[in-house]
């Protein structure tokens, strides 16, 4: 059967009206970037780029971490197109503005450049997550007021994840769609069209170990889970929970479950654990787009009106049934 590409598959969004012709070089860049920071995650110890920061490498250069590595790969990959107002990323305080003597374009990115980099010192699957908004700022340099936009103004979003295999997991409004590296060719293959969360699950992923942290709803929904057949749900679940979003969201977006890092006395001075604009949002339309549900537990992610570029939400995402079941408890607390 002839392979489709991610090229392909974004020409052909193009030409049916759904993406930009800046939107799909974006992505592309991005794609490119992603595959990029894929042959680094792969090689490991074999690069010297495990460990902290801080040691030389062999060039006496001071060696960086991987997230940082990732975080410069995406920063000048996207500096140059043209198709950029500004970045975002979760490595970097401030936004990223385009340098001088390149053109701007249209669109803001925002980033985490390598998600669940605790992981790769244990050779776990890490990723990189994605989301893209229209620049609405006036003027040439786009400040952080020009980021804050709901998730609902994302006009495309994704992650990369660099498991046994390197994905590419896309939205632009229409469905959620899978390409899968093809290391040979250097080219993503379309490899899983229209990905729909089911809505139903047996299967949850939380932290446990912070149970007793948790707020009054999320204790008494799995408490429920976890009394297994003989409990008002009347069937077993399953747990999984890989610490490293990307993997975890993927597992949802192939098999179903539910992935919840939920407000909870740890991280509520936070404001919650993971970060609104380059975590939540994106993996929210995704989810969505897929046939699920992303809430904080009191309102729909993709509406929450950010207040600052880092802040932090509660996540509760997945099978459409079981976050309206963890939604119905928040409203009935
Ligand atoms: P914990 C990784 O650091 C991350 O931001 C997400 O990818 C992951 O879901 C979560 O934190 C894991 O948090 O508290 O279990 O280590």
């Amino acid at each position: 059967m002839r392979r489709v590409t991610l090229t392909q598959f974004l020409i052909e969004q193009q030409r049916a009206g759904r993406t930009s012709a800046d939107l799909r070089l974006l992505i592309e860049v991005v794609a490119r970037a992603v595959k990029a920071i894929s042959v680094n995650v792969s090689k490991g110890a074999l690069a010297g780029v495990l460990g902290e920061a801080g040691t030389d490498n062999v060039q006496g250069e001071a060696q960086k971490k991987l997230d940082v590595i990732a975080n410069e790969i995406l920063l000048q990959a996207n500096e140059w197109g043209g198709h950029l107002a500004a970045m975002a990323s979760e490595e970097v305080e401030e936004v990223h503005q385009i340098p001088f003597d390149y053109p701007k374009g249209g669109y803001l990115l925002l980033f985490d450049p390598l998600d669940g980099s605790s992981n790769i010192d244990v050779n776990i699957s890490v990723g990189t997550i994605f989301s893209v908004l229209r620049n609405t700022a006036a003027g040439t340099e786009p400040d952080e007021s020009a980021f804050l936009q709901p998730g609902t103004e994302q006009v495309a979003a994704g992650y990369a994840l660099y498991g046994p295999s390197t994905m590419l997991v896309l939205t632009v409004g229409n469905g959620v769609h899978g390409f899968t590296l093809d290391r040979e060719m250097g080219s993503f293959v379309y490899t899983n069209p229209f990905m729909t969360v089911p809505v139903d699950t047996s299967e949850y992923a939380i932290n446990a170990s912070n149970q007793r942290f948790w707020e009054a709803p999320v204790q008494r929904y799995v408490a429920e889970l976890q009394q297994g057949e003989g409990g008002p749900r009347g069937r077993d679940f399953n747990t999984r929970w890989v610490a490293s979003m990307v993997a975890d969201v993927h597992r949802i977006l192939t098999r179903g479950g539910i992935f919840m890092y939920p407000m909870d006395e740890k991280c509520r001075a936070k404001g919650g654990k993971l970060r609104l604009m380059y975590e939540a949002n994106p993996m929210a339309m995704i989810i969505e787009q897929a046939g699920g549900a992303a809430t904080t537990g009191h309102q729909r992610i993709l509406d929450v009106v950010p207040q600052k570029l880092h802040q932090r939400v509660p996540v509760i995402l997945g099978s459409l049934n079981e976050v309206e079941r963890v939604a119905a408890y928040h409203r009935e607390a």
